[in-house]
């Protein structure tokens, strides 16, 4: 399986915060593309560089697996599956290769707007609400505290409302969520953005070769855009 060994085939989001932003970077460093009937595959037009529009929690796995070279995902997903696997005992398979200046947020701990919030100590018992289960239990282990991880897939805002939780960990941009819903951001757990996902080694021959001038090309875009 995997791209032809002459071409790169880059992940990207199908539909969501990610996807717009990703396909003008990827146009600014020169890139087109011809796009499939099912709008899943689009063929690169002036570089041998294809794309594939999927959720962007596959992307890390399908980089994993060899199926793409490279990936345009949240430093949140690539974390969380990274701590994921590595709970589990298996190798790094992928890594951050640059951060990309879009889809900036940061992933939260919010308590209910009563709370009286005193620090990290206060969380011992309590049950956390979360979509990133892999990233907030590594951080309740390094600060030593022992909480319970409550791991929901979506919504997680509702959760102390509905008695699931007592407060919540989740990402936060405007926070305009959280106050909607009576919670209060206390917490930085991670500071994210999009990045540049690719394997945690080094490409060999042709991909290697495409690799580097995509990465140069981008280098150059994102010093124009700062
Ligand atoms: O369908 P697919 O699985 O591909 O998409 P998705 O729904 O999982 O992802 P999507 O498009 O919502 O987000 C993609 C990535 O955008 C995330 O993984 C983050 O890296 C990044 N990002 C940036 C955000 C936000 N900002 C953000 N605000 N992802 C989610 N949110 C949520 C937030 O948790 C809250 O519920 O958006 C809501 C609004 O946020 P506030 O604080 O502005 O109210
Ligand atoms: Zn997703």
């Amino acid at each position: 399986t995997g791209a032809p060994r002459d071409r790169l085939r880059i992940a990207i989001q199908k539909s969501g915060r990610l996807s717009e932003p990703a396909r003008a970077l990827l146009a600014s460093c020169g890139l087109s593309w011809r796009e499939s009937r099912d709008r899943l595959f689009c063929y690169g037009e002036t570089l041998p560089i294809d794309l594939l529009l999927v959720r962007d929690d596959d992307i890390p796995g399908l980089i994993a697996d060899g199926v793409c070279d490279l990936g345009i995902v949240g430093r949140n997903v690539l974390l969380e599956q990274a701590g994921e696997r590595a709970a589990n005992g298996r190798a790094e398979a992928f890594r951050e290769w640059r951060p990309l200046g879009f889809g900036g947020c940061r992933l939260m701990l919010a308590v209910p707007d009563g709370w009286d919030w005193r620090g990290p100590a206060q969380l011992a018992g309590r049950r956390i609400a979360t979509s990133y289960p892999a990233l907030l239990s590594n951080w309740l282990q390094e600060q030593g505290i022992a909480a319970q991880v409550v791991t929901l897939s979506g919504s997680v805002e509702i959760a102390p409302r509905l008695g699931q939780a007592d407060l919540i960990c989740d990402l936060v941009s405007s926070g305009a969520t959280l106050a909607a819903n009576q919670l209060r951001p206390v917490q930085t757990l991670l500071e994210s953005e999009a990045v540049l996902a690719g394997p945690a080694r080094d490409f060999e021959a042709e991909r290697a070769e495409l690799a580097e001038m995509l990465l140069r090309r981008l280098d150059g875009a994102l010093r124009v855009r700062h």
